[in-house]
Parts: structure tokens; C-alpha cells; sequence
């Protein structure tokens, strides 16, 4: 028998499927679709290591069972090359980043190719290609248009080692996400979108998406809804001329609590505002004003929380439209500007923040929330109570209403919406989500398609004119002022043109009479902008005059399976999805959700436990495995590792089992007969096999799947003679985990079709089940024997079977049964 050759059965199988174009995507109309996405990579100068191809392992498994399946499967695979890491390399490796980012995914490519995707590369896209980013560049025309796009002068979050600002998405805690630097708050004019215009539908859309429950809820995190009332408390004692401010608006998240409001604290940006527009107040007042702001930007600027809280009485009264009583308003540094109106009613009975100011200021502390104790409670639970009857401790739970009117004797949740009612309270919601800061202080981005003239107007570049192409330079290093590197390249950013009657640039010739100077934006996007819409362009990856056919959209999308990283959450989950609500408000796209079932990967660890990077010297090339062991081997081993979800450690020498599963099935091939019958018990348990291999790829339960072809094979080999349908049947359910090695059998079975074209097996239920059942036979409380029967026997059949045993009747030895005792399905016990 022919020895398996992994090295020249997969070099071999990759040549024709390529030479035969196998995985060019099908669109028959008369079937069903199947979009199949993998979170496409960076190109780094790294390479691929074994933990990047596991995603792609499992979206080709799950993709190929669908093509079995009868459906048109959309698999592409591009590369998401703009931003810091490429530009980083490239500067470190003295090369341009286009030529950095050219040589790495050739590379990427290349070890792709080994591992037998069925990618379909003639739709392989690249978010640096011009042909691409024109359609970025599009895409922010229309958020511009559609006002979802401003400037910005705002102090945002700087990168002192990376030189560029950052979005929020972009910090892990304080320091930026790629190097770890703190970050500081710089004021830099930027772009930025409206990304909180969409908060509420980014939220509502959520119920309906497949996605893992923690992905959800990170991004219910970050868009960080709160529901409330702003209320109106009229102010009183407001010197200056004419009459400043009549009221001051707060938000609230708990008008149940306004009879119990002792003082109004505002933030020291809204009583500056209040000075702006004619508050006359003291000089001392004033000057804690500036205090609290320098101590505000010192505290932003290097990310420190408030120590201390402080404050100062305004003078003002207000008036709570409750209780009509009137409450000082304090300006103090606990109130944030940015958050809600800048003002709150405070509450020291029930909030922390507000207890603390208070018991510093000596302000008063009113309870109008008394807990619940059950009545069964326990002493030690009453007392647990004490300190909050008695106002050493704020109470923040729920309870009944005291001291307050006709709400008394209400649970406190009825008596909020009740409160609002009674003072015509506007109900509102705050966001914690900011609007995207949409530009970086680098070279290696999309240009923006705006140009501005000499009083900073901006325009938009006429579609004609796009895309805006980055220029080539030899020198693109970050400078340290913010400016973007794009600024000293004057060739590029002076340009003669005019605004054409769509009120849009167009560039003339300098000689031309109507021509004048303008100048182009020199920061570039963010490293999001791409793969906020990239899965559209696979789509339609040749279309010229639109980013994607609306017909041909509405044929493929949404991508009904992404799969990738968690630690996308809230970055790309959250642009992506934003962008593509966008385009579908401007009929763009078809649908309004972009990926309606999402499955994580877990990492690949070193087998050291760490991450796997060359900097720790721990990194596996799949090119290594593959020429060892064969893509086929690495493919059901990272399949098999262990729950897919689930981080899991590398060990090369767990491979071999991998790599054993497939050498014996190569060698059942000696055994399969035409005329061999099929076995009762073989039938049930190949039944039971489709019907698993099958959910388990449907549900990414690949190491499951795995593990029933493993008990399989195990039984088969023990047959002298394996029917050849049989045989068939397991390289099918095989053939998506090791799509090279099942071929070379198919074929050597004689047949001249490709597996990936054939039928994926049927299974029947009830042969899922088994119809016989064993029986232990006792004798006199002794196993005896045991017995196969068919399930359905009734009782006195199993007796007589019993009885007739060889066996039994030896142990017998002629005795006369004096009680039969059948347990039904299980045991039948003789007593002589
Ligand atoms: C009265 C009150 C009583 C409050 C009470 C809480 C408890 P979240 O859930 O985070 O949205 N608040 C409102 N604006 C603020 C600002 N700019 N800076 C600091 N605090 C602010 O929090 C909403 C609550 O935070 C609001 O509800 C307000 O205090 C406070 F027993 O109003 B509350």
C-alpha cells in the first residue's frame, strides 16, 4: 500500500483546485447563500503563526460544509493595512509603508495558501488600494452631507510615543491600546462623527443579532445608556443685569428622590457659562472658578480621578418644583461638565458622592427612601439597616417612600415615574459613548477627500476627483506638534481649483482663470475606517461607479457568520456597525445590520502559556507544522484543541494524534469491499455520526465533531470488510477538516469529481437510535450472562429467551425457576 505523502498530496490538490478555480464563488439563483467572513488581517511583517489560522480553519470547515450543503458560499479574504502598526514597521525597517505592506501579504499569501483555504482570491481586497479607499472616502462625503461629520478643537487623547490623537475605542484604561503609553489630553483641531446619533439604534439593534452574550454586553457597556429626567429648578438671587439665567437644568437617573434634594451642584465650566452670560459674583468666587478649571485640565491631562471633592456656595437659591422649598447651588469639582447638563440635584441621603460633599460642607441630609426589610429578617439584618436609618451611610437601594407628600408609602421605582409626572419633567437619556474622534496626526491613512480655502472653509472633493491619493514621499515620520507628517509635503497639499456648482472641489490648472488656492486636510483616518465597511466590497470588488450593487448586496448580505477576535467588541464591531446603519439610511445598503451571527476565537497560546509574539521568542510558523505534518493534520488538531471559544496552549505534540486519525483512515481503504454488508450497529452509530458531525459544525462545536469521526474509525477498523458507501459517507463528513487527504481517497476510490461538489450526508433519525437493548441475567443475585434483544420484546419473550440461553441453562443445571423478576430494558433475575 501506498505510503501517505502529506507534502505531495496537498501541493498536488492546491495546484488544480487553483488551476480549476474551485472556490470561485457560485451565484445561483436558485439557491440558497451563505456569507461566511473572517475578521480580515493585518499584513504584519511577523508572518502568520499558528494561532492566526484558527478562525480561518474554522470559517473554511463551516464554509465547506455549506457548499456540501447546496448553498452559494461567499469566503473572501483581504487585508486591513492602513495605519499605526504598518507605518511603524516600515519606519523601524527603513522601507515605505506601501512597499512594507506589499511584501507582507505576499508572504501572508503564501502560507494562506498551504493551509488549503477555499478562498476565493479574485475578490481579495486591500484597504490601501486606491480603488478601495476611493469608496472610503466616499462613504465619509456622505457622513459629511449628512452633518454626521465636524471639526472639532477639543482637548482628545494623545499619544506622546505614537504622536497622533486617539479615540476613546483606541485606550485600554489610560495608555494607548498599541504601546502602552499613557496618554495625555491635547487640544488638536480633528474630525469627528456623529457616532451618538446612532447610540439608540446601535443599542435596539442588538436583540436581534446572534452574537455571544458578552460581546453584547460590552457594547451596551460602552454606548452606556442611562434613562432619567431633566428637571427645572427656577433660581432665585442671581445678581448681575439683565436678569442672567431663570433656571438651571439637571439630569437625573432618579427623580425619586427629589424630595430629599438638599442642594443643586453644578460643575465649574457651567458656572463660567453662567459668567459668561452676565452673573455678577464675587471675586472669590471667581477665583475658585479658575482654580477647579486648572486643577480640571491637570486632572484630564494625566488621568487622575478627583481626590478631594470641593466646592463653594454660589449664593443662588433654587427652587425645588416639588417641595417648593429653596436649596443653595454649590459649584464644585465632582460635577462633570461633558456628562448630561452639567448639573445635579444632590441627594446626599441616597448617592455617595453627594453624602461625602455634604458631610464635608456640613449640608443638610433629608432620607425620603426608607429600606425593605422582610419580615422574617433575622436581628443581625435589622441592625445591617441602623446605618442607614440613622444618616452615617448614604442608602442607594431600593425602598418605600417617606417624607414625601402624597408619594409616601409608594415603592420608590412607582414614585419615580409618578414624580416626573407631577412636575412635567422632560424624561431624557444620557450616553457614555463619545462621538468618534475620525483623525490621526499620521501619514499612513486615507487621505481625507476635503480641501479648505484661505478662511478654513471646508469642501468637499468633487466624486470625480477621487480617489484623494496619498502622496509617495521618502520622509513620513510623526512630528511632535500634532501637525500631520502630510503638511510639509506643499506640492501635495496647495491645490488650484474651484467649487463647482455642487458647491464641491475641482481642480483647474493654475493658469486657469477661475482657479484659486485651497489646501488639502492633512491628517489622515483612523486605522477603523476601512474595515468599517471592507465585507460590502467583496461583494462587488470590481464595481467602479458604486462601492457595491445594491441588487448584488441584497443577494449576499448580511454576512450571515463573522468570526474573529473579542477584542473587537467595542472598536470595529462598533464603526462597522455604525457605518453600515448609516448607508442604509441612505439606501446604500439593503438591511440595517451587518453581521447577524458572530462567534469568537479563542488565542492559540505558546505552549509556554503566553501569548504567542516574537518578542518572547514562543512563536510556531504554520509553514513548519504544514511541511511536518501537513495542512490536513493542522487543520483538525487546531479543531480539535478544545472548545473553540476557549484560549487553549500549542503543543506540537498533541499534533500526532491529529496526524494518526488521518494515516488510519488512509489505511482503511485496504478494507472497503463493495459487497461487504452493513452491520445493524455500524448503520446506527454512522447515523449518529452525520447527525453529530453535522450540529457540531453548524454550532462551531468542531472538537466534538471531531471526536465523533474519532469513535467511528475506531469501530470501522474493527470490521474485516468496510461496505464502500460506508467508507464514502466518512470522507464526506471528513473532507471540510482535511479537504486534501479525503480527496486523494475520493479519487482513488475512481472517482473524478471533486469532494467539495458532493452531496453532504442525509441522516435518519430513527436510525439514530438503536432498536435492541442488553439485558443482564442474574441468578440468584449472580450476572450470569447478558443478552442483545430487540427493544420492542415483550416480557415473557424476554423469559423464554432468558431461559434458553446456553449459559443460563448450564447454571441452571436443570433447577426449576421459583420467580422470574424482568427490571424492563435492564436486568431479569431467576431465582432457583
Ligand atoms: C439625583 C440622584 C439621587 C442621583 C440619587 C443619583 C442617586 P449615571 O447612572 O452614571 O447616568 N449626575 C448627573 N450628571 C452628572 C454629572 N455631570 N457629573 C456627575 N454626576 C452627575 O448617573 C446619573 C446620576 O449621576 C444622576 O442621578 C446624577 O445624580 C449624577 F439618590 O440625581 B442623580
Amino acid at each position: 500500500m501506498k505510503e501517505y505523502n502529506h507534502k505531495e498530496i496537498e501541493e498536488r490538490w492546491q495546484a488544480i483546485w487553483k488551476e480549476s478555480n474551485l472556490f470561485a464563488t457560485e451565484e445561483d439563483k436558485d439557491k440558497p447563500k451563505s456569507y461566511v467572513l473572517d475578521m480580515f488581517p493585518y499584513p504584519s511583517g511577523e508572518g502568520l503563526h499558528v494561532g492566526h489560522p484558527k478562525g480561518y480553519i474554522a470559517t473554511d470547515v463551516y464554509s465547506r460544509y455549506k457548499h456540501m450543503n447546496g448553498y452559494n458560499v461567499l469566503h473572501p479574504m483581504g487585508w486591513d493595512a492602513f495605519g499605526l502598526p504598518a507605518e511603524q514597521f516600515a519606519l523601524a525597517n527603513k522601507v515605505h509603508p506601501s512597499i512594507a505592506v506589499a511584501k507582507n501579504i505576499e508572504r501572508f499569501k503564501k502560507q494562506l495558501a498551504k493551509i488549503g483555504f477555499n478562498y476565493d482570491w479574485t475578490r481579495e481586497i486591500n484597504t490601501t488600494d486606491p480603488k478601495f479607499y476611493k469608496w472610503t472616502q466616499w462613504i465619509f462625503k456622505q457622513l459629511f452631507k449628512a452633518g454626521l461629520a465636524y471639526e472639532s478643537h477639543e482637548p482628545i487623547n494623545w499619544c506622546p510615543s505614537c504622536k497622533t490623537g486617539l479615540s476613546n475605542e483606541d485606550l485600554e484604561g489610560e495608555a494607548c491600546e498599541r504601546c502602552g503609553t499613557k496618554v495625555t489630553k491635547k487640544p488638536l483641531r480633528q474630525w469627528v462623527l456623529r457616532i451618538t446619533s446612532y447610540a439608540d439604534r446601535m443599542l435596539s439593534g442588538l436583540e436581534k443579532l446572534d452574537w455571544p452574550q458578552s460581546i453584547k454586553e460590552s457594547q451596551r457597556n460602552w454606548i452606556g445608556k442611562s434613562d432619567g429626567a431633566e428637571i427645572d429648578f427656577p433660581l432665585f438671587g442671581v445678581t448681575g443685569h439683565p436678569d442672567p439665567m431663570h433656571w438651571v437644568t439637571i439630569f437625573t437617573t432618579r427623580p425619586d428622590t427629589l424630595f430629599g434634594a438638599s442642594f443643586i451642584a453644578i460643575s465649574a465650566e457651567l458656572a463660567q457659562r453662567w459668567i459668561t452670560i452676565g452673573w455678577k459674583c464675587s471675586d472669590e468666587i471667581k477665583v475658585f472658578i479658575e482654580t477647579l478649571l486648572v486643577e480640571a485640565t491637570e486632572r484630564a491631562a494625566s488621568y487622575v480621578e478627583i481626590t478631594e471633592k470641593k466646592g463653594i456656595a454660589s449664593g443662588i437659591t433654587a427652587e425645588n418644583p416639588a417641595t417648593k422649598e429653596r436649596v443653595p447651588v454649590w459649584i464644585t469639582n465632582y460635577v462633570l461638565s461633558g456628562y448630561g447638563t452639567g448639573a445635579v440635584m444632590a441627594v446626599p441621603a441616597h448617592d455617595e458622592r453627594d453624602f461625602d460633599f455634604a458631610k464635608k460642607y456640613n449640608l443638610p441630609i433629608k432620607r425620603v427612601i426608607d429600606p425593605i426589610i422582610p419580615k422574617e429578617s433575622s436581628e443581625a439584618a435589622v441592625l445591617a439597616i441602623e446605618p442607614y436609618r440613622n444618616l452615617t451611610m448614604p442608602w442607594t437601594g431600593d425602598g418605600v417612600m417617606i417624607d414625601s407628600a402624597q408619594f409616601n408609602g409608594l415603592p420608590n421605582a412607582t414614585a419615580s415615574i409618578e414624580i416626573t409626572k407631577l412636575i412635567g419633567a422632560k424624561m431624557t437619556s444620557q450616553y457614555k459613548l463619545k462621538d468618534w474622534i475620525f483623525a490621526r496626526q499620521r501619514y499612513w491613512g486615507e487621505p481625507f477627500p476635503i480641501v479648505f480655502d484661505e478662511s478654513h472653509t471646508p469642501f468637499l472633493v468633487a466624486d470625480s476627483e477621487l480617489p484623494v491619493k496619498l502622496p509617495t514621499v521618502e520622509a513620513y515620520e510623526p512630528t511632535e506638534t500634532g501637525e500631520s507628517p502630510l503638511a510639509n509635503i506643499t506640492h501635495w497639499v496647495n491645490v488650484y481649483g474651484h467649487i463647482n456648482s455642487e458647491g464641491e472641489f475641482e481642480t483647474l490648472e493654475q493658469s486657469d482663470l477661475r482657479a484659486k488656492l485651497f489646501t488639502r486636510e492633512t491628517n489622515t483616518m483612523p486605522q477603523w475606517a476601512g474595515s468599517s465597511w471592507y465585507y460590502l466590497r467583496y461583494i462587488d470588488p470590481e464595481n467602479d461607479t458604486a462601492i457595491v450593487d445594491k441588487e448584488k448586496e441584497g443577494n449576499w448580505s448580511p454576512v450571515d457568520f463573522y468570526v474573529g477576535g473579542a477584542e473587537h467588541a467595542t472598536r470595529h464591531l462598533i464603526y462597522a456597525r455604525f457605518w453600515h446603519k448609516f448607508l442604509y439610511d441612505i439606501g446604500v445598503v439593503n438591511y440595517d445590520e451587518p453581521f447577524m451571527r458572530l462567534q469568537n476565537v479563542g488565542l492559540i497560546m505558546a505552549s509556554d502559556g503566553r501569548k504567542m509574539s516574537k518578542r518572547y521568542g514562543n512563536v510556531v510558523n504554520p509553514d513548519d507544522i504544514v511541511e511536518i505534518f501537513g495542512a490536513d493534520s493542522l487543520r483538525i488538531y487546531e479543531m480539535f484543541m478544545g472548545p473553540f471559544d476557549q484560549a487553549i496552549a500549542w503543543s506540537t505534540d498533541n499534533i500526532m494524534g491529529a496526524r494518526r486519525l488521518i494515516e488510519r483512515v488512509w489505511k482503511l481503504k485496504t478494507r472497503i469491499s463493495d459487497d461487504a454488508l452493513l452491520s445493524n450497529d455500524t448503520e446506527i452509530l454512522l447515523h449518529q455520526t452525520i447527525k453529530k458531525v453535522s450540529e457540531d459544525i453548524e454550532t462551531f462545536g468542531f472538537n466534538t465533531a471531531i471526536a465523533q469521526l474519532m469513535i467511528f474509525v475506531n469501530h470501522i477498523e474493527k470490521l474485516e470488510r468496510i461496505q464502500s458507501r460506508t467508507y464514502e459517507t466518512l470522507l464526506k463528513l471528513l473532507a471540510p477538516f482535511a479537504p486534501h487527504v479525503t480527496q486523494e481517497l475520493w479519487s482513488e476510490l475512481g472517482y473524478k469529481s471533486e469532494l467539495y461538489r458532493e452531496v453532504w450526508p442525509k441522516f435518519e433519525e430513527e436510525k439514530t437510535v438503536s432498536s435492541s437493548m442488553t439485558i443482564a441475567v442474574q441468578i440468584n443475585g449472580k450476572l450470569r450472562d447478558t443478552l442483545v434483544l430487540n427493544r420492542d420484546m415483550p416480557e415473557e419473550s424476554v423469559h423464554t429467551a432468558a431461559l434458553a440461553s446456553p449459559i443460563i441453562q448450564k447454571w441452571l443445571n436443570g433447577a426449576e425457576p421459583k420467580k422470574i423478576i424482568y427490571v424492563r430494558g435492564k436486568i431479569i433475575s431467576i431465582v432457583v
